[in-house]
């Protein structure tokens, strides 16, 4: 049975960077990883990159898996997890969908599997002018997930950090923290072990 690692935050928060670079670390370690990355109008992941790591990745880009394309989400979750017997697989929705939503299309998907974990991105440089812009926006994202990975640290000082992290507790005090410059695969080992704990020792 697979682990579903659900990616969410908000266009250019660094999802599609952490999430090659653990799909990376997983196929290293001989576990098969997919990919699959709802993008609207915006540039798509690098297809041949991802396979250059023995990675399978499937876009789906004629709407929003939360609304339009959630059948499609959940036909391609069962092609992965049936097919392609996948280990893992993430899911990188649009920056702009719930994981709520998404959660309960995944509940509903038909789809066995072991554990799910959901991981939202926030960019440590814009995440205050977010929240002052999006406030409401910024909330539902941090709600209904397990770490808040706060990226791009290699941007900004330890106290900017700070002032978000404390912004998303205030949010969510139920969250993992991950301070992480996915860009230079700093903080991902956190969540690849959290990944692996999951799998657990299984073939
Ligand atoms: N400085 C810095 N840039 C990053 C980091 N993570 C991602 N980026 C850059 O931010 C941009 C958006 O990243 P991407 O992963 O495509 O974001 P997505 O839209 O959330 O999938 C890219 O140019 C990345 O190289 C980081 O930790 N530090
Ligand atoms: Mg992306």
């Amino acid at each position: 049975m697979m682990i579903i690692c659900l990616i969410s935050g908000f266009l250019g928060s660094g999802k599609t960077t952490l999430m090659i670079e653990l799909g990376k670390r997983l196929g290293s370690k001989g576990r098969r990883a997919a990919i699959i990355v709802n993008e609207i109008g915006e540039v798509g992941v690098d297809g041949a990159l991802i396979n250059q790591y023995g990675l399978n990745s499937v876009e789906l880009t004629e709407g929003c898996i939360c609304c339009s394309l959630s059948g499609s989400l959940q036909n391609t979750l069962r092609v992965v997890a049936n097919d392609y017997k996948a280990d893992a697989v993430f899911i990188e929705p649009t920056g702009i969908a719930l994981p709520s939503k998404i959660n309960t299309i995944i509940r509903t998907s038909m789809v066995e599997y072991e554990a799910k974990l959901g991981i939202c991105v926030v960019d440590a440089y814009r995440a205050e002018k977010i929240y002052e812009e999006a406030g409401l926006f910024f909330r539902r994202q941090i709600e209904d997930v397990d770490i808040v990975a706060v990226n791009k640290v290699d941007l900004v000082n330890d106290e900017k950090v700070a002032t978000v992290e404390e912004l998303v507790i205030g949010l969510n005090p139920k969250v993992e923290l991950v301070r992480m410059s996915a860009k230079r695969c700093e903080g991902v080992d956190r969540i690849e072990s959290i990944l692996f704990e999951k799998m657990g020792a299984r073939e």
